[in-house]
């Protein structure tokens, strides 16, 4: 069953992931630090196969396709398979963690093509508990998996480092997005940089190469410059994300874009305020974040006469090249591939 629901082709890889999600979700059922009732087990089963699988998997899958980079193999042992896997998950779990709490904060109504976990019947708040229980299942994996390795204490502090710059940025997010005080002059270019890095790039890009590097038996502290080069990607990636909210094909990006109505700190209107002389800086204070159609239209027009469409295709050339650069410089030639894998995952992700 969740073999199939890993989605999409990749074959192998993604059938034996599949598989070790089946096995980590029995041994938590079998948790001997808690005695599971039958109703117990049942909402945990339940809870996990709702909120951990259904997406695409790609940051838990990023660990096991690094780790092989890294070691310069196309086919891993067993053993490496299961740990290079677990960690993955750990990244998948840590994922429906934050997106079961967001969806109660932004009260969203679907995820991944589902009611959010919240508005289940019978969930309810009882999400908030299944969050931080969520949470707690990344301890119980690792401890369970990692304890003798002599990386345990490494492992465990790189996933507190990056819980805690993720719940930084939604912080950052929800302060700067807050119902009420709407005020796009508190939007600019730092603001949305240290959200989306924040929020968004370092569980995304840097914890699962993070992941692979410590399995390897490499020290992180080694490895600044890749993680300057991942957090720079997250935030490349989240660029292209707001530019396809508003010029990507629905059907493409899986959702109808929505940040001007919900009146996002989007790259979009960051760049359209840098460059609107006063009379559309007023289009853009009367119109954003409106859920009026017509207003909508409005800042597409004036998205439209700002040329916003080639400011992004110069930034993603631009920031492409200097990508690049950075990863040719790194001296280790596993690490380009593994850094090179990935930009080439995300870049100019067709409309
Ligand atoms: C989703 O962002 C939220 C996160 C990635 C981090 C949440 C962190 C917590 C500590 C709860 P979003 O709300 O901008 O995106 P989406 O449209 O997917 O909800
Ligand atoms: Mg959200
Ligand atoms: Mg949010």
């Amino acid at each position: 069953m969740a073999a199939a629901a890993v989605n999409g082709g990749g074959g192998e890889n993604k059938a034996a992931f599949a598989r070790i999600y089946d096995a980590l979700k029995a041994e938590l059922l079998r948790d001997p630090a808690f005695e599971y009732t039958e109703s117990s087990r049942q909402w945990i089963d339940r809870m996990l196969d709702y909120n951990v699988l259904g997406g695409k998997c790609n940051r838990g899958l990023s660990v096991v396709d690094s780790y092989k980079l890294l070691k310069g193999v196309d086919v891993l042992t067993e053993e490496e398979m299961f740990l290079a896997s677990t960690l993955g998950w750990c990244i998948e779990w840590l994922q429906a963690f934050f997106l079961v709490l967001d969806d109660i904060m932004d009260d969203s109504h679907t995820r991944r093509g589902q009611p959010c976990w919240f508005r289940v019947s019978q969930v309810g708040l009882i999400a908030v508990n299944d969050g931080i229980l969520l949470r707690n299942h990344i301890s119980r994996m690792l401890r369970l998996h990692f304890k003798k390795k002599p990386y345990y204490a490494d492992l465990l502090d790189l996933f507190n480092e990056v819980e805690f710059k993720t719940a930084s940025g939604q912080m950052l997010d929800l302060i700067t997005t807050h119902e009420g005080e709407k005020d796009l002059t508190k939007y600019n270019i730092g603001v949305h940089r240290r959200i989306v890095q924040f929020k968004t790039a370092y569980y995304s890009f840097y914890l699962p190469v993070a992941c692979a590097l410590l399995l390897s038996g490499e020290s992180l502290e080694n490895y600044s410059a890749v993680e300057n080069i991942l957090v720079e990607m997250g935030t490349y990636f989240q660029v292209q994300d707001d530019y396809l909210d508003c010029y990507g094909d629905p059907e493409f990006i899986g959702k109808i874009g929505t940040d001007i109505e919900d009146y996002k700190c989007s790259w979009l209107v960051v760049q359209a305020l840098e460059r609107a002389d006063e009379s559309q800086k007023s289009i853009l204070f009367e119109n954003y974040g409106k859920k009026d159609p017509a207003c909508v239209a409005k800042v597409k027009d004036l998205y439209k006469e700002l040329n916003l469409e080639a400011v992004f295709h110069e930034y993603e050339s631009e920031s492409y090249k200097k990508l690049i650069a950075d990863i040719e410089a790194q001296p280790s030639v596993a690490v380009q591939k593994v850094l090179k894998s990935f930009l080439h995952k995300i870049y100019m992700r067709q409309k």
